[in-house]
């Protein structure tokens, strides 16, 4: 076989080799093709703010809206951000999941790794792998990828909590598996809070840590309490420029983040704090706990206060302050840094 383009331009050999090139699934870049790089990020995504008061009446209206079937999708509402196709950031989704009395959300598992941070209510217990815990406001609980997770709930007042999985990373990765459970709740282990035992301290672990405890993080639950109280003992010893007072959830086998995909963090921003301007690769989500502050996120300013979730789109100069002189305003922050820092993409720069 002989092959042969006619050099008359680049451009028309690029196009006159196509239709060749294409019987054999191979092509050439064309010039109508979108550049391959910029020199820096260049993200669709703009950073937004979802605010409470908003956010409220939406949970309120799928909570009577949409009925909850264990055998079929939770009821969540999305946070989806402008310019992106579906989801929060190109790597992850948030979203947040309503669970009335009485309810289960049925048992299952996926290739997602996923964990929810209680927003408001308690009472309710996810049972992961078999091991049951409860939730309550604050508390943060862990469904590694591929855990049997399943939500039920008997509480009296409709509960809340966010939910976070890596469900983009895992499309684009091609890398989808799912499976349901063939009842709607798995059955408990009779050592309540197992993992929380072996590991919980965060200080002393097991000896022998079995093989599955060394794959996955082995500790599916951290109370709000002994965050809020870490974050306290934290104070005042050092502090970043950006994020202020701030704490990450660590896997207490291997020091690194909560799960592998994603770092979760608790931060205090002290009364008064003026934050320095940061950018980086990734994107961060911030959940405000408590207090009132403003973000500022490229030509953008939010001003935010408790209930309220910012997110900043990748390489999207940020900073933050606290605008009570009294009160620290307390946030919740996810952001996708180690799956960036893993693949050596991780980049951020301070304004100096
Ligand atoms: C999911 O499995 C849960 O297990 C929550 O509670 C939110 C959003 C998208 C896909 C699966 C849960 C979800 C989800």
């Amino acid at each position: 076989m002989t092959i042969t383009a006619e050099r008359s331009s680049d451009a028309s050999a690029r196009e006159n080799l196509r239709d060749l090139l294409a019987k054999y699934h191979c092509r050439v870049h064309q010039p109508s093709d979108p550049p391959l790089f910029s020199r820096e990020p260049k993200s669709p995504m703009q950073s937004h703010h979802w605010k409470w008061a908003e956010l409220r009446p939406l949970l309120n209206a799928i909570g009577q809206g949409i009925d909850l079937n264990a055998d079929g999708p939770r009821r969540t509402l999305r946070l989806a951000s402008p310019g992106l196709e579906s989801g929060t950031t190109p790597t992850f989704w948030a979203s947040i999941q309503v669970i009335l009395p009485g309810e289960v959300a049925g048992a299952h598992r996926h290739s997602a790794s996923a964990f929810r941070f209680v927003m408001e209510g308690g009472g309710a217990n996810t049972t992961v792998n078999g091991e049951s815990y409860e939730m309550n406001t604050g508390d943060l609980v862990l469904t590694p990828a591929w855990a049997w997770h399943d939500h039920t709930y008997n509480g009296s007042t409709p509960m809340i909590w966010l939910d976070i999985l890596d469900i983009p990373l895992m499309h684009v990765l091609h890398a989808t598996f799912f499976e349901s459970y063939d009842s709607p709740t798995q059955p408990v282990s009779n050592v309540p809070d197992r993992s929380s035992r072996r590991y919980g301290s965060g200080l002393m672990r097991p000896t022998e840590p079995s093989r599955d405890e060394q794959t996955l993080n082995p500790l599916l639950a951290y109370k709000k309490q002994m965050a809020e109280e870490a974050l306290h003992q934290a104070e005042g010893v050092v502090a970043d420029p950006v994020d202020d007072v701030i704490l990450e959830y660590q896997n207490p086998v291997n020091g690194k983040s909560a799960l592998p995909t994603l770092s979760l963090r608790l931060q205090k921003l002290r009364p008064s704090m003026r934050g320095a301007k940061r950018r980086n690769t990734g994107c961060r989500l911030y959940y405000v706990v408590r207090g009132k502050g403003v973000t500022r996120a490229g030509e953008a300013e939010f001003r935010w206060s408790a209930g309220d979730f910012i997110v900043i789109a990748p390489w999207n100069w940020h900073s933050h302050a606290n605008l009570s002189e009294t009160e620290e305003a307390v946030l919740f922050q996810v952001t996708d840094a180690p799956t960036l820092k893993a693949l050596g993409f991780y980049r951020e720069e301070l304004e100096k």
